[in-house]
């Protein structure tokens, strides 16, 4: 299995790990960390030496409540990083939902857009469209401020593979390649816990849909639910559910914590690599 983005084709034979890069004052475990660009180009370098596989860089908190930022103000966070980011040799994501920001982004570069709206906004298909750019479709409801709302389900595996099918489709559609597509259930957006739970118990359905997946766990408030954690102290909670993503057929990981997440992957890969003496 392979994705398929703008410069670079990422084999997926092995999980991969995309490092967060939030440029924004107000996301939910790093805000305010990153949001001079220098900073956040020096934290691009680190990840990388870390050994990330891709960055994702975002400029607008989708946390629940989080106030819209309009398109110039975003691009004006992330235009410098997503250039700086763009000649560390790996692939370069920005995490938005906004035509005319993914515009500017592919523009200048950008090899995947990750949208958690996955490209519904008018306009969006068609700005990504023809473009050679990887893309991750998530699933959502509703907007940050209202999503919580919406977090009613029969059956919230059925409910999320029927959305990210039909919008696997809808880009398909629209002329986007089905090598460039991965798919993402989207923890933590207008699900309770209970639903995040179940979802992480049932991924492997949604793997089967046929592209691959990418899982956010990384520091969310699920894993403060469970564990009785803040946010700084979530490490070994996130490393858990990376790990159960993974075995549940995830391809890509979204972590803020990248040297930890590879270390966790290498020892998964180390056994899978083991030949187990006594067998032929
Ligand atoms: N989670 C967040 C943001 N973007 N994109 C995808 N594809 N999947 C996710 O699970 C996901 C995402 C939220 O995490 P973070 O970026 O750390 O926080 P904030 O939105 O507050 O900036």
């Amino acid at each position: 299995m392979h994705w398929q983005t703008r410069r670079f084709r990422l084999d997926l034979s092995r999980p991969r790990v995309m490092g967060i890069v939030n440029v924004t004052p107000d996301s939910f475990s790093d805000g305010g960390r990153h949001d001079d660009a220098r900073a956040a180009i020096a934290h691009c370098e680190r990840l990388v030496a870390e050994g990330a596989d891709l960055l994702d860089i975002g400029g607008e908190s989708t946390r629940p409540g989080a106030p819209r930022v309009d398109a110039d103000s975003e691009w004006a966070r992330i235009a410098g990083v997503l250039a700086a980011a763009t000649q560390l040799g790996v692939p370069v994501s920005v995490d938005t939902y906004k035509p005319e920001v993914m515009r500017r982004a592919l523009d200048a570069g950008a090899d995947v857009i990750n949208d958690v709206q996955a490209l519904q906004a008018p306009g969006a298909l068609a700005a990504v469209a023809g473009s050679g750019v990887g893309v991750c479709l998530m699933h959502m409801r509703g907007e940050p401020a209202s999503m919580m709302e919406l977090a009613v389900y029969g059956d919230v595996v059925a409910e999320v593979g029927a959305f990210l099918a039909q919008r696997a489709q809808a880009a398909q559609g629209s002329g986007i390649p089905a090598e460039c597509i991965v798919l993402d259930p989207g923890y933590g957006f207008a699900k309770t816990s209970t639903h995040n739970l179940q979802l992480l118990a049932g991924q492997q359905r949604l793997a089967e849909l046929g592209y691959p997946l990418l899982a956010g766990w990384s520091r969310k408030r699920t894993l403060g639910d469970i564990t009785g954690r803040p946010v700084e102290q979530r490490l070994p909670a996130s490393l858990a559910a990376a790990l159960r993503a993974v075995s549940a057929g995830a391809k890509v990981l979204r972590v803020h914590d990248v040297a930890a997440t590879v270390d966790a992957l290498k020892v998964w890969a180390a056994v899978d690599g083991a030949t187990i003496q006594g067998t032929e």
